[in-house]
């Protein structure tokens, strides 16, 4: 029978067993398992870092200290660069603001699947907004227990807001005002680590957006000069063998910063001293990942976290994630010159492009499962 294009619509049909394109490797299957169970069983001490940053918030009440902000930087730096993820308190977003994201996102997901085809992406055509569901990007077929809504959040002026779910009514305005504190947020954050490497604390963003224009095509007004801000809405439904299964297969994110929320239920896992820790759920926090494009800036000083989605089967999972990215073309990706040091600091990474590295990626990643395949 014509497998479901949608894992939901799979979910909904009662299935006591997943289909043979959701089973993982063999090798991979080993470290799986429900994510609540997960959880439970637990012992390890080790958890994500928590780090308050409101000493960098712009309140007008007290002024901070210069040692509490020179002890937030010692906090992040340390966290960016031993996790490569955190747990960020202080982030000054209302809670209003994230439980009005939540509610608008949920209540698009809560629609029928075919009011939400209605969005339907089509990565085949260039059109990568929309409502989706990753196809098996390789010849193997491995398929991953998720669905999801993408879109760009922004700059708002480049967002195009017709693509964005009309119902719930309250989500256009709901997603718009979180992707203005989050813009803020990003800016923050990225002052602090700028900060943390000994350089003036505007240097990463301006990295991200201004530094060696490489010539792109026609004049560089085109390419906006700013980051890009991408929303990514990640729907896990319940799956009967979550043993067997994974939402989101182990990788680290392309982008420089992703911000992270989610719906209470357990699920992401994150890498570290070679184990899989499972996030809790620290009430009111932000979750931050470095991604590669951090990374490869820093020369390595903060890590590319490694980190995959479980699924459960007893509840739904919803996590909602801010990308945040150079401009594809107009920015080179490299370590700075200024953490460069011959011979005791070279270069870890050749110099890239954002949209080169996706593709360095990719194409790794497509000889990796060739390699599986032919042996
Ligand atoms: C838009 C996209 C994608 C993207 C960035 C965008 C994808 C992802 C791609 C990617 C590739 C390898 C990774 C990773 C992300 O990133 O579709 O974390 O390890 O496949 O702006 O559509
Ligand atoms: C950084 C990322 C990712 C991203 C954008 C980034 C991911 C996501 C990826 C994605 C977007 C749309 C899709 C899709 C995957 O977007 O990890 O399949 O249709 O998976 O800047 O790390
Ligand atoms: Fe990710």
């Amino acid at each position: 029978m014509e497998l479901p294009a949608r894992v939901e619509a799979l979910s909904l049909s009662g299935v006591s067993a997943i289909p043979a394109e959701y089973v993982r490797p063999a090798d991979e299957r080993d470290e799986l398992g429900d994510a609540f169970d997960l959880l439970d069983n637990d012992q390890q001490e080790e958890r994500i870092p928590v780090v308050d940053i409101s000493p960098f918030l712009m309140t007008c009440c007290l002024p901070s200290s210069n040692k509490e902000k020179e002890e937030v930087v010692e906090a992040v730096r340390r966290a960016a660069s031993e996790w490569g993820v955190m747990h960020i308190a202080g982030h000054g977003i209302p809670d209003e603001v994230m439980d009005r994201l939540r509610a608008a996102g949920t209540g698009f997901f809560a629609l029928p699947i075919e009011a939400k085809e209605a969005y339907a992406n089509d990565p085949g055509s260039g059109q990568l907004q929309g409502y989706g569901s990753r196809l098996a990007t390789n010849a193997s077929g491995q398929r991953e227990w998720e669905d999801y809504l993408f879109h760009l959040l922004q700059p708002d002026h480049l967002a195009d807001h017709k693509l964005w779910p009309a119902h719930p009514p309250d989500y256009v305005d709901a997603t718009r005002q979180f992707g203005r504190h989050v813009r803020d947020l990003a800016s923050t954050l990225l002052s602090i680590l700028s900060l943390g490497m000994d350089l003036p604390p505007s240097k990463l963003e301006d990295e991200l957006t201004t530094n060696h224009n490489k010539k792109v095509k026609g004049d560089p007004e085109e390419e906006e000069l700013n980051m890009l801000l991408q929303m990514k809405i990640n729907y896990y439904p319940v799956c009967p063998q979550p043993e067997l299964a994974v939402g989101v297969e182990a990788h680290t994110d392309v982008s420089a910063l992703s911000f992270i929320l989610h719906n209470g239920v357990p699920g992401l896992q994150v890498r570290h001293a070679d184990r899989w820790v499972t996030a809790r759920s620290e009430s009111g926090t932000i979750i931050v990942h470095v991604g590669d494009a951090l990374e490869i800036l820093s020369n390595g000083r903060y890590t590319s976290v490694l980190h995959r989605g479980l699924v459960n089967r007893e509840a739904v999972r919803v996590s909602w994630v801010v990308f945040c990215e150079p401009p594809p073309d107009a920015v080179i990706l490299r370590p700075l010159p200024e953490l460069v040091s011959h011979p005791d600091h070279p270069p870890r990474f050749t110099p890239r492009t954002f949209k080169e590295h996706l593709d360095i990626k990719l194409f790794k990643k497509k000889k990796k499962q060739q390699v599986i395949i032919d042996c």
